[in-house]
This record gives structure tokens, C-alpha cells and sequence, in this order.
């Protein structure tokens, strides 16, 4: 006879994507529990807590749409909120759901293996948290970035000041932000990265550190936040619009307040490209990016007039030519990786107190007990934050052992590539469910607007697998090809899908992460929608289920 499991579903992960799938499961009367590995609910926004971190979606499109007493309670106060408001939020949104009586919290999951004869999960955990577990439902909310990266540098364990990795702040245990108790002012400040959580973190210690030192080895095409207060009365009329504004976002390539212009960069005269492109660089949040010419991210040359505009207003703001050139990408064009979005980044270069240090110019040779050597000498600080960011997309999974059917381990099983139908499942991987992960229509996206794109549509697959009795769910390998296979022809069409970035799954810090793989969905919110519409509508094509 079988062994019942313990739990219908479990959840791993208590971020924005977990919580909602999980409330979600339990409305449908199904036996969860959630696991998470951190002491609380919020996923990278309890962990991300470094000074100047905030979300570069407009705030009252970064959230849960579809809790309409949360949308019309919460007043955000500023247009792109910063962390400790996120998280209230996602607080308040936890008591709404009633969320923590299910879930076990400092409980990080070690392994989870298929157990065939029994078609179930069985689920064991690092020493300290909880005993194992069996589940016939295993879903996996761990969140694209938040498996933080250390850098490879020579004897990066041996300072003896102060060190900080932005993706794991060390918090106040009174409230939502940074701990108090890290001070910056006054102090020799050294930064290594540049990427967004760089970018914040140098905005805001360069106002209070005696000397910043940022290590730089590639730069990013940075455009500006725009970020202001939201008056009350203006919050007041989001929330009569709210319906409207998530139809809005439906339509657009990643769910966010922005959308193409209907021409293309290169068939505008350059007067016209000019004064277009200066009212996006105005314009807030991904407006430069997302709201662009529909053609620069596929077409070279348009993507170097838009290059070439972003370099002259870098070459403007930064008075030290020198400096400036520094600053400015010259191997890759602009959007075709991550922009980090900015308030005065580029002024923090004409201060006194901050210095660029272009590591490809001078290399890390090491970090000692005392600062940082490069191949131009030693200089001494007192805290070293590390903005290297995150093994993204694939680390959060790789760093626990899934092992299934027949004791084939995840890792083995994307050793050639990541293969997925829907970013959802794995062949191989009965039962096994994965958000917001590799090749999800979720991870290039708002992520709270995408993710719950796909819950409320697992949230419905789940509620007749529920009625129809059905015990196991897994694609067919055609399936899985021919979504994989659609991955890397609509990456392959973009210039993201030529451009090295944790997009592409390039990643210098980790042995064997130098080839590019298709680990996103570039077909847009849009297209994902009108293709899980489409399996809903033919019987859950690709799934098997019995
Ligand atoms: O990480 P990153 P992040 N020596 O990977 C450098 C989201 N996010 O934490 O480019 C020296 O982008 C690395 O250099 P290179 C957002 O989606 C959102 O900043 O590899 N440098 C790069 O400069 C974002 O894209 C918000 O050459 C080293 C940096 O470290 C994602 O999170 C805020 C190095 C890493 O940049 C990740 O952002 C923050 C080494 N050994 C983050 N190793 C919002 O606003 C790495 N680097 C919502």
C-alpha cells in the first residue's frame, strides 16, 4: 500500500510568489505548509537591506492586484517605494492572508527527493530545522535572485574591518530596514559592483563616507529613477483606477508602466529620435528601457543610436572625461542587460570623497586584512560591501539537492541547459513545480504582476486536479522541447539573447557558467498569458496526468 503523504502541497519559500501560492492552495483545501529557510516572510525584500534599496517598478504596480482591501488600505509615499515600505507591505499583505500559521520559518530545505513507489516528495532539511516531511505537491518559490555571490578574489576572507553582501543585510530587529548600527559616516568605504544593488548602495554612502571607492569592473547603462513623493491625493486617485491600471500592465512587455512606441528608432529622423529620447530619460522608472522605439532591443543599429544618446548624457553629467569614459558600457549596447535605475549615481563621480577604480584597467589582486590590492598598490578601508550580486535564476535551485525519478538530480538534468515546459516543470520531476524560476513567463517581468499570472493559473489547474483526483502531473518530453525550444528562438531574436548577463545565465564567479542559455522567457507578459491560455483551453496540453 502507498504512503499517504504528510501534506497535500508544500511551498518552499516565503517571498512574494510563496506566500500567494500558498494562501492560494489552502483556499482551495488543500493541507500546505511552507517552508523557508530565513526567520520571516518577504523574501528578497527581508533580505535586501542595504542603504538607498527600492523597487524601479512604479510602486502601485508592484504588488498584489488581486487582494483589492490591500489595494485600497495601503498608501504608498513614494513613487518607487523603498525597501522597509515594500516590506510593510508585504506584511500587512501576510496578515491578510493569514499567512505565517502556515509556514515554518528558519527551516532551509537540504534535499528533496521523488519517492516513485510512493509518488511522493520527500523533503529533508539543514540540521536545526525541521524533521522531514512528505508531500505530494512540491512547489518551489525561491526567487531568481536570491542566492547571493561572493566574488573569487584572493584572501577575500581575511579583512579584518567590516564586510557586507547587499543581498543579505544584516537588519534591525525592530523593523522593516538596514540595521542602525551599520554607519557609514565618516568611514573609508570600499564598494565592489556595479550593478543595481551597487548602484543604490554607492548613491547613498557617497553622502556620508569620509572616502568611497567604487570597484568597478564593467559598467551599466544606469538612467534615472525619477522618484518623488506621491501626495496623498494623488494615491487617492490610483486607487479609483486600479482595474484600469492592471489591464494596462496586462498589455505590456513585462508588466510593467511602460510600453513600446509604436516606431521603429531607425525610421525617425534623428531631430525627432532626439527630443523623444529626452523626454524618456526624463521619464520615470524603465521609461528609457521598456518605453522605447519598439526595435532597440533587436536591431544593432537602433540599439546604438539609443547607445550612443545614453553615452552623451554619462559624457555630460561626469565632469572628469577620464572618469565619464569609465562609466560608459563599451561591450555591450544599451538595455541589453539589467538597468540599474539612478538618483545623481553619476554625481557621486564629481565629489571629492568617491573614486573609480576600473578593475579591468587594474586588476583585484587580492584583499588583505587591512583593504583591497590591485595591480596599482594596497588601499586601506574600514568596510567593504560587496555588490557582487547573486548566482541568479538557477542558484537558489542548484544550491539544494532535488533529486527525481529514478535519482537523476536537477542539476544533472540541466548539466546540458535548463529544460522546462512553462518554467513550471521539469520531465523527470513528477509533481515538482517551479515559480518565477528558469524559463518562467515571471522572471523578466514586475515580478509580483507576472507571478500572479501564474498562480492564479496553477491556482485553477490545482483546483480541478483536485476534483478529478488526480496524483501525479508531469510534462511530456515533446512538451518540454518544443517550450524550450521556443525559449531560445524568441532570446535568440532579441540582442539580450547575444549579450553575456544573469539574463543569459553568464556568470564569471562560478566554474562552467560561461556559455549562454536561454533561462528566460523574452516572448513577454503578454504572449505568456495567450500560451498558458492556450494549454488551459486544449486540456492542459504537455501535462500528463494520471
Ligand atoms: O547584481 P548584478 P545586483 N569582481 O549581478 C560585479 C535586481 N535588483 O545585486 O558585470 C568585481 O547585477 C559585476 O560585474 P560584471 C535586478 O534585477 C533590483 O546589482 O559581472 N566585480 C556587477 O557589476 C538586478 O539586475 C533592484 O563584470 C564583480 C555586480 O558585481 C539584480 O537584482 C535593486 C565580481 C553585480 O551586479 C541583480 O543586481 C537591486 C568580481 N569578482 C537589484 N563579481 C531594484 O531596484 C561580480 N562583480 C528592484
Amino acid at each position: 500500500m502507498k504512503k499517504p503523504p504528510d501534506f497535500d502541497a508544500v511551498v518552499i519559500g516565503a517571498g512574494i510568489s510563496g506566500m500567494y501560492q500558498l494562501y492560494r492552495l489552502r483556499e482551495l483545501g488543500y493541507t500546505v505548509k511552507g517552508v523557508e529557510a530565513s526567520d520571516n516572510i518577504g523574501g528578497v525584500w527581508h533580505q535586501n537591506r542595504y542603504p538607498g534599496c527600492r523597487v524601479d517598478s512604479e510602486s502601485d504596480t508592484y504588488g498584489y492586484f488581486w487582494n483589492k482591501e490591500l489595494l485600497q488600505e495601503y498608501n504608498w509615499s513614494e513613487r518607487f517605494a523603498s525597501q522597509p515600505e515594500v516590506l510593510r507591505y508585504l506584511h500587512r499583505a501576510g496578515e491578510l492572508m493569514d499567512i505565517r500559521k502556515d509556514y515554518l520559518f528558519n527551516t532551509r530545505v537540504k534535499s528533496a527527493t521523488y519517492d516513485e513507489a510512493n509518488n511522493l516528495w520527500r523533503i529533508e532539511f539543514v540540521e536545526g530545522g525541521s524533521a522531514p516531511m512528505t508531500a505530494r505537491f512540491l512547489v518551489s518559490a525561491l526567487g531568481p535572485l536570491s542566492a547571493p555571490q561572493m566574488p573569487k578574489i584572493d584572501g577575500v576572507h581575511t579583512f579584518k574591518g567590516e564586510t557586507y553582501h547587499t543581498g543579505r543585510w544584516p537588519r534591525d530587529p525592530n523593523g522593516f530596514g538596514p540595521d542602525p548600527k551599520i554607519d557609514f559616516r565618516g568611514k573609508r568605504v570600499a564598494v565592489i559592483g556595479t550593478g543595481s544593488s551597487g548602484v543604490q548602495v554607492i548613491q547613498e554612502v557617497s553622502k556620508v563616507a569620509k572616502e568611497l571607492v567604487v570597484y568597478q569592473r564593467s559598467p551599466n547603462w544606469c538612467t534615472p529613477l525619477g522618484n518623488a513623493p506621491l501626495p496623498p491625493e494623488e494615491m487617492e486617485a490610483i486607487k479609483k483606477r486600479y482595474d484600469d491600471s492592471l489591464a494596462f500592465l496586462d498589455t505590456t512587455l513585462g508588466g510593467f508602466a511602460h510600453i513600446w512606441l509604436e516606431q521603429n528608432a531607425t525610421d525617425v529622423s534623428a531631430e525627432e529620435r532626439e527630443v523623444t529620447l529626452e523626454k524618456l530619460y526624463k521619464g520615470p522608472g524603465f521609461s528609457l528601457w521598456l518605453g522605447n522605439y519598439k526595435d532597440v532591443l533587436y536591431n544593432p543599429e537602433a540599439n546604438h543610436l539609443v547607445s550612443d544618446f545614453v553615452a552623451r548624457k554619462i559624457r555630460q553629467r561626469v565632469k572628469d572625461p577620464k572618469v565619464a569614459e569609465k562609466l560608459i558600457p563599451k561591450d555591450h549596447g544599451f538595455g541589453l542587460r539589467r538597468i540599474p535605475l539612478e538618483t545623481k549615481y553619476f554625481e557621486c563621480y564629481n565629489q571629492d570623497n568617491v573614486k573609480l577604480v576600473d578593475i579591468k584597467e587594474t586588476p583585484i589582486e587580492r584583499i588583505t586584512p587591512q583593504g583591497i590590492e590591485t595591480s596599482e598598490g594596497l588601499r586601506e578601508f574600514d568596510i567593504i560591501v560587496f555588490a557582487t550580486g547573486f548566482d541568479a535564476i538557477l542558484g537558489s535551485w542548484n544550491r539544494m539537492d532535488i533529486i527525481g525519478r529514478g535519482g537523476v538530480s536537477l542539476k544533472d538534468a540541466w548539466k546540458d541547459g535548463v529544460q522546462t515546459y512553462l518554467g513550471m516543470q521539469i520531465v523527470g520531476f513528477p509533481n515538482f513545480f517551479t515559480l518565477v524560476g528558469a524559463q518562467s513567463g515571471a522572471t523578466f517581468c514586475n515580478i509580483p504582476r507576472c507571478s500572479a499570472l501564474i498562480i492564479d493559473w496553477l491556482s485553477e489547474f490545482f483546483a480541478q486536479v483536485k476534483q478529478r483526483d488526480v496524483e501525479l502531473i508531469e510534462p511530456t518530453p515533446q512538451a518540454q522541447a518544443e517550450y524550450t525550444a521556443l525559449c531560445h528562438k524568441l532570446l535568440g531574436l532579441t540582442l539580450i539573447g547575444r549579450t553575456n548577463s544573469w539574463f543569459t545565465g553568464v556568470n564569471k564567479n562560478l566554474e562552467g557558467r560561461d556559455k549562454r542559455d536561454a533561462l528566460l522567457w523574452a516572448g513577454g507578459n503578454p504572449g505568456y498569458r495567450e500560451l498558458l491560455g492556450k494549454v488551459s483551453a486544449n486540456g492542459y496540453e504537455g501535462l500528463v496526468m494520471a
